[in-house]
């Protein structure tokens, strides 16, 4: 308890206005309270909506290198207080500190990317049929950018989202998971910190935070102030964002559930594939999205990687996320480590073999698990559903387009690797008729994405795209200017009209 007083203090975090018995923060870690919030409803949703809605009318008047000057500011606040964020995010989520102060670097990333995208919101100037004419393309502020976000990471996505949505001249309203409120609050005291030393010229309500149950996301969805939805989480609560906002049509940014796959080839560095197998099925306790979850190994190598795999499985250190040598922290709780168990007795059941999966013995009330190799002689239909736990099926294969297939037979599309040195294959693996996901990765695993690139995936995935690359257009409204600088009224294709 004392350790979450001294971080809440260190990170300027006065709770009281929070203070409550509605919504609880539970460390996985040993299962202690760390505080009792009180729950917003639908009246104060709305009232949040409202004010993040003048504050857009204000900052959308601010030129963008301006408002990247907001979000540099933010990313100063990050860098000095990494390591007590990190710290946090490792009480509330259970990730290893490693994991924790990541996130905070990812956060850190996207401000440096969002600050440099802010001198480059480029639109297009485009050949015009008629003559003296121009055509353009401008992008404007949208508005109030709705963003809900997943407990296992509960403040670099919010940051993927805000950092573009600020830089983009809009106003931001943050629902985070009702498991993780500490780290969303924590977040919001640093970024009013910016706020304030950036000047009266960023007008309060440009973040506003929305601590509360599933009721109060459904009024931030339904509001009609909130053009843009970006919502993070399972593939269930997509659907019910999507069919929400389809009724208003407004836009989302959906990143749902992954079922990531990696191809061992013939031709893979072992030893890399090893590391890269474990992270990427272990890392976050098996709770990414981006998780490896599937793996299909070429018969030749099988008996070079699944025995040591088990080895290396057997002796990851399991334990208290806080100390240094642990890698495999606790599930974020009771029902996380019941799904695991559940879906390990369905795979029993279609003939897998199950190596580890049971309950780990740490101090405390947490649930800690040995992560599972589960060997299944196809890919059978358990495999088509997202576990959030370390569950890994392995299956043999002998014909790459057989492993290709198996990879896009899911219902879900985030992100899939290749171990392979062979062009042909690691090609083949991202053409057109490769992988169907967002993420097709080489000699790397599925997770781990760096902010530059576009992220999200297709299908059951949502199709969203968040952080780099032209991700920052899904936060604005675009907008084709033609201009007639000529002495007539030419029509476009060539219609006649005269009267
Ligand atoms: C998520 O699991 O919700 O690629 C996001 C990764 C991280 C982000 C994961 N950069 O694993």
């Amino acid at each position: 308890m004392n350790n979450i007083n001294n971080l809440l203090t260190e990170l300027g975090v006065d709770l009281a206005p929070y203070s409550g018995n509605q919504i609880h923060s539970v460390s996985p870690i040993d299962g202690q309270t760390l505080a009792s919030l009180k729950a917003d409803n639908a009246a104060h949703v709305a009232a949040k909506i409202t004010s993040a809605h003048a504050a857009h009318l204000q900052w959308r008047e601010i030129p963008a290198p301006r408002r990247g000057e907001l979000v540099r500011l933010f990313g100063e606040e990050l860098r000095t207080h990494k390591a007590a964020l990190g710290q946090l995010v490792t009480l509330e989520a259970g990730k290893i500190l490693q994991e924790g102060w990541g996130e905070v670097q990812e956060m850190i990333d996207i401000c440096d990317f969002a600050v440099g995208l802010s001198r480059q919101l480029y639109g297009l100037t485009i050949a015009s049929e008629r003559p003296g004419h121009r055509m353009m393309e401008q992008w404007h502020p949208v508005g109030v950018v709705g963003v809900i976000s997943a407990f296992n990471f509960p403040v670099a996505v919010w940051a993927w989202n805000a950092a573009l949505a600020f830089v983009c001249g809009n106003s931001v309203t943050w629902k985070p998971s009702e498991k993780t409120p500490l780290t969303a609050i924590a977040v919001h005291s640093l970024f009013m910190k910016a706020v304030a030393r950036f000047g009266s010229d960023a007008p309060a309500g440009l973040a506003e935070l929305i601590i509360g149950n599933s009721d109060a996301g459904i009024a931030m969805v339904e509001d009609r102030r909130v053009p843009v939805v970006s919502a993070t989480g399972s593939t269930r609560m997509g659907r019910d964002v999507a069919q929400r906002c389809a009724t208003r049509l407004a836009r989302t940014i959906l990143e749902l559930g992954g079922n990531n796959a990696m191809i061992v080839a013939p031709s893979a560095d072992v030893e890399m594939a090893l590391r890269a197998i474990t992270f990427s099925a272990v890392g976050t306790a098996g709770q990414r999205c981006t998780t490896l979850r599937r793996l299909f190994v070429h018969d030749s190598v099988y008996d070079a990687i699944v025995p040591r795999l088990k080895k290396i499985y057997a002796g990851l250190p399991i334990g208290n996320p806080l100390e240094k040598t642990t890698l495999i922290g606790p599930l974020i709780d009771a029902q996380a480590f019941s799904n695991m168990q559940t879906a390990l007795t369905t795979a029993k059941s279609e003939n897998g073999v199950v190596f580890g999966g049971e309950r780990a013995k740490v101090a405390g009330d947490g649930y800690y698990v040995h992560p599972a190799l589960v060997e299944m002689p196809t890919q059978t239909p358990s495999m088509f559903h997202e576990t959030f736990a370390p569950i890994l099926y392995i299956v043999r294969y002998t014909d790459l387009a057989q492993a290709i297939t198996w990879n896009n037979e899911v219902p879900q599309g985030l992100s899939s690797s290749i171990f392979t040195t062979d062009v042909r294959e690691a090609e083949k693996f991202m053409c057109d008729s490769g992988s169907d996901c967002g993420i097709a990765n080489v000699n790397i695993g599925p997770s781990g994405a760096e902010i530059g690139g576009a992220f999200g995936g297709e299908k059951d995935t949502g199709g969203g795209r968040e952080s780099g690359s032209d991700a920052w257009k899904a936060y604005m409204r675009r907008s084709t200017n033609t201009i007639n600088y000529s002495h007539s009224l030419p029509l476009a294709q060539g219609i006649s009209f005269d009267f």
